[in-house]
């Protein structure tokens, strides 16, 4: 089991940083050998992907299905890249499998399929994240289970009245087990973000959940506000992480289309380079 429940004021910043960089060093790995994916977005998320799943989420990596885990939706199904290093890193999956991402026959498509072990749901159409995580937590709740539902989700998604609805359900049925991760990258399919969707953290609130919103690339913010949202209050909890697609790989966070990135054979090399620099 990863270590769970650690106290606040001696988290393993370190190590959850040193995570994160190695799920990075896979994501980079896997999109060479396709030439292109989305990279920006798994380089992005990776941080709080890092922190759930080697500090907060409770799972048996030996056992995906594991009756009494707490779940993780994500929403975004075309992060795949990220899950799937993740789970690399958490001992899901070998490290050898992810030299399969995105080839024919191979558990690890460019988005998610529910068959994949630790994948909760099938991903590809947005929308439908929030939706399904509220009706895990309700499922939960009706067996007695004390176990939780995070659900990553992007702002992209807040566009999608299904959103809604999945967020004004949470709140009137008092899910505090549900945990949602908004990953606020600012961009879209074809550049930045289609339509307004600002402040996003006081929309959460407006609909009745505890809201905090933090620099989702800053591990100790993010462990903080994951610890912040463990109270059974009553209340379902918002994260708004504002992330930077890319983070990490300089030449891919200034990178204008960042939505689907391909990358010349003799560019990665130095987006390589980039990330063990940026680590230090
Ligand atoms: C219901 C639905 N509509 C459209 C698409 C096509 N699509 C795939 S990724 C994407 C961009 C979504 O932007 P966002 O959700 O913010 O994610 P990011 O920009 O971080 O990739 C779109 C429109 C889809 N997968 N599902």
């Amino acid at each position: 089991m990863p270590p769970v429940n650690q106290p606040l004021d001696a988290p393993p910043l370190a190590f959850l940083a040193e995570k994160a960089h190695r799920m990075r060093r896979h994501m980079l790995a896997m999109a060479r050998r396709l030439g292109q994916g989305y990279i920006g977005q798994g380089l992005g998320i990776a941080d709080a992907l890092a922190a759930l799943y080697f500090y907060e989420l409770r799972y048996d990596p030996a056992d995906p299905r594991w009756a009494g885990r707490d779940r993780f939706v994500l929403s975004t199904g075309h992060y795949s890249i990220a899950l799937w290093a993740t789970f690399a890193e958490a001992g899901i999956i070998p490290v050898d499998e992810l030299a399969s991402y995105g080839a024919d026959d191979s558990r690890l498509e460019m988005s998610t399929l529910d068959t994949t072990p630790g994948v909760e749901m099938i991903g590809g159409s947005l929308g439908h994240g929030l939706g399904q995580a509220v009706g895990m937590a309700l499922g939960l709740r009706l067996d007695g289970s004390p176990a939780r539902v995070f659900c990553e989700l992007s702002d992209g998604e807040l566009q999608e009245g299904s959103t809604w609805e999945a967020a004004m359900s949470a709140s009137h049925f008092g899910l505090d087990g549900l945990v949602a991760l908004i990953d606020c990258n600012g961009i879209q399919a074809d550049g930045t973000i289609v339509l307004k969707m600002e402040p996003v953290a006081d929309k959460f609130r407006a609909f009745g959940w505890d809201t905090v919103e933090i620099d989702g690339n800053a591990m100790d913010q993010v462990v903080a506000a994951l610890r912040g949202a463990r109270p059974r209050n009553g209340k379902p909890k918002a994260i708004v992480l504002r992330t930077i697609p890319g983070k990490g790989v300089k030449t891919l966070e200034t990178r204008e289309r960042a939505h689907f990135v391909r990358v010349d054979p003799d560019e990665w090399d130095k987006l390589a380079a980039e990330l063990e620099t940026a680590h230090g």
